[in-house]
């Protein structure tokens, strides 16, 4: 308890300004009460708008390398407080102290790949049809970007976006999960220090909205707001995609995930097993890339889950516990909610299963909802796993040819992560043409991408891209460009002629 008090005073020395009775944060560790806040009312929300507006006038005339230069600094203070930061991580959300740090790096790599991209946001020259006309594409500033985060990556999400957001020109308005505040604040904190030293920065650059779908709505709904970048359910997104439209902003859209591993005949389990396992297991299945199905060829069928059931028993009867203590694999779930599901989606479908491993509470004394990770064997695919369970619970499905687990792959509404495990390059190849999701690996799981790399997916996943490669063009206005220098009458495309 002092250790946590102590980490919360170093971490957001200003929480006792922010004190009140509408939202009680707990830790899903323990269920110990980490802090009492006072949520945003929706003029407030409003007045923060706003103030987002007038940072962004500001902000956009900042040369963008000079913006990289904040960024860069951030990332440096996310560097000199990495292992608070993770503690808290860990504290308030559950994953184990090893991904709270993981989460951290995440936020360091992308501040780094913002600072290089502050030099990189190219347009393009484009060839004229015309005599003494050239066309040019180019990037400006968006305006005010809206980023919702979701409990489990509570802090790298939205690193994602502000680091990208920030380089373009853009403010920031974060409305993290009403679960997960305190690792905003304290990004919030550190964030404020260091515009503080660096007179470029705007007041306002990033505000933090404290609240639940009502504060979130607010957001949502304001033709302020350019861009809303949201993260959580397929429910959440499908309240937010409609309503953006509606005011014709723009959306992007990062929602649930029901991701597969295929297996096939020539796969090295070796590698296999423990890739899953990580999928599977890690962040006690609360990850949007977690796996949720192993599609195993029939052959292997057996000793894959056999093997798979060995290591479940033994992640369960030693692994399971306290995510600040070393050696725990498997923290708690989120919350009552999660557990509940959890079971839920068991019932649904225990009739259907040949086996069942795993599911149950475990540790209940601690005031934590502790699970064994399950995992469930079916004889054939089924619709009664299309929804996503955010928890460690893993369908095992046999096949007898790639085009059929390739069927049985796409079959489900989501299209975020997927993998094959497979030494034959013609299943690799033929697997990455035909995956439906944004991400397909050969021979690595399904989560843990890289930040390199754009991430997302399609289908009821929402389409978005966040994170590396090109992403941050969503970030931008595109601007398309045409000047004519010469001196006598200009030309018409086309071909026209309008003689007056
Ligand atoms: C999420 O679960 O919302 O690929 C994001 C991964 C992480 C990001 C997960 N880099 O698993």
């Amino acid at each position: 308890m002092t250790q946590t008090r102590e980490l919360l005073n170093l971490l957001i020395p200003d929480l006792a300004g922010k004190q009140g009775q509408s939202l009680t944060i707990s830790s899903p560790i323990d269920g110990q009460v980490l802090a009492n806040l006072r949520v945003d009312s929706v003029p407030e929300v409003q007045q923060k708008i706003g103030q987002a507006v007038q940072a962004f006038e500001k902000w956009r005339r900042v040369p963008a390398p000079r913006r990289g230069e904040l960024v860069r600094r951030f990332g440096e203070a996310l560097r000199a407080n990495k292992e608070p930061l993770a503690q808290l991580v860990t504290l308030e959300c559950g994953k184990i102290i090893e991904e709270g740090r993981g989460e951290v790096q995440e936020m360091i790599d992308i501040c780094d790949f913002a600072v290089g991209l502050s030099r990189q946001l190219y347009g393009l020259t484009i060839v004229s049809e015309r005599p003494d006309h050239v066309m040019q594409e180019n990037w400006h500033p968006l305006g005010p970007v809206g980023i919702i985060s979701a409990f489990n990556f509570p802090v790298a999400v939205w690193s994602w976006n502000a680091a990208l957001a920030l380089v373009c020109g853009d403010s920031c308005l974060w409305k993290p999960s009403e679960k997960t505040p305190l690792t905003a604040l304290a990004c919030q904190h550190l964030f404020e220090q260091v515009c503080r030293d660096f007179p470029d920065a705007p007041e306002h650059l990033n505000q933090i909205i404290l609240g639940t779908a009502e504060q979130g709505n607010a957001l949502v709904e304001d033709a302020r707001v350019a861009l809303i970048s949201a993260t959580g359910s397929t429910r959440m997104g499908r309240a937010v995609g409609p309503k953006v439209a509606a005011r014709f902003g723009r959306a992007l859209l990062e929602l649930g995930g029901n991701n597969a591993i295929i297996v096939t005949e020539s796969a090295d389990l070796g590698v296999a097993i423990p890739s899953i396992l990580f999928g599977a297991v890690g962040t006690a299945g609360q990850r949007c890339t977690s796996t949720r199905r192993v599609i195993v060829h029939r052959s292997l069928a057996d000793k894959v889950f056999d093997t798979l059931k060995q290591a479940y028993l033994q992640i369960g009867a030693t692994k399971v516990g306290n995510p600040l203590e070393a050696g725990t694999l498997v923290g708690p779930l989120i919350d009552g909610h999660a557990y509940e599901h959890m079971q839920a989606a068991l019932d649904r479908i225990r009739g259907a299963a040949v086996e069942v491993v795993g599911g149950q509470r475990l540790l209940e004394s601690t005031g934590g909802h502790y699970v064994h990770p399950a995992l469930v064997r079916l004889s054939e695919n089924t619709p009664l796993i299309d929804e996503e369970t955010f928890a460690p619970l893993t369908y095992a499905i046999p096949f007898d040819t790639l085009e059929e687990a390739m069927a049985i792959h796409n079959s489900v509404p989501q299209g975020l992560s997927s993998a094959i495990m497979t030494t034959d390059v013609r299943d690799a190849e033929f697997f990455k043409r035909f995956s439906d999701c944004g991400i397909a690996n050969v021979n690595i799981g399904t989560s843990g991408a890289e930040i390199g790399g754009a991430f997302g997916g399609e289908k009821e996943t929402g389409g978005g891209r966040e994170s590396g490669s090109d992403a941050w063009k969503a970030y931008m206005r595109r601007q398309t460009s045409t000047t004519y220098y010469g001196r006598s009458r200009p030309a018409l495309a086309q071909g026209i002629t309008f003689d007056v």
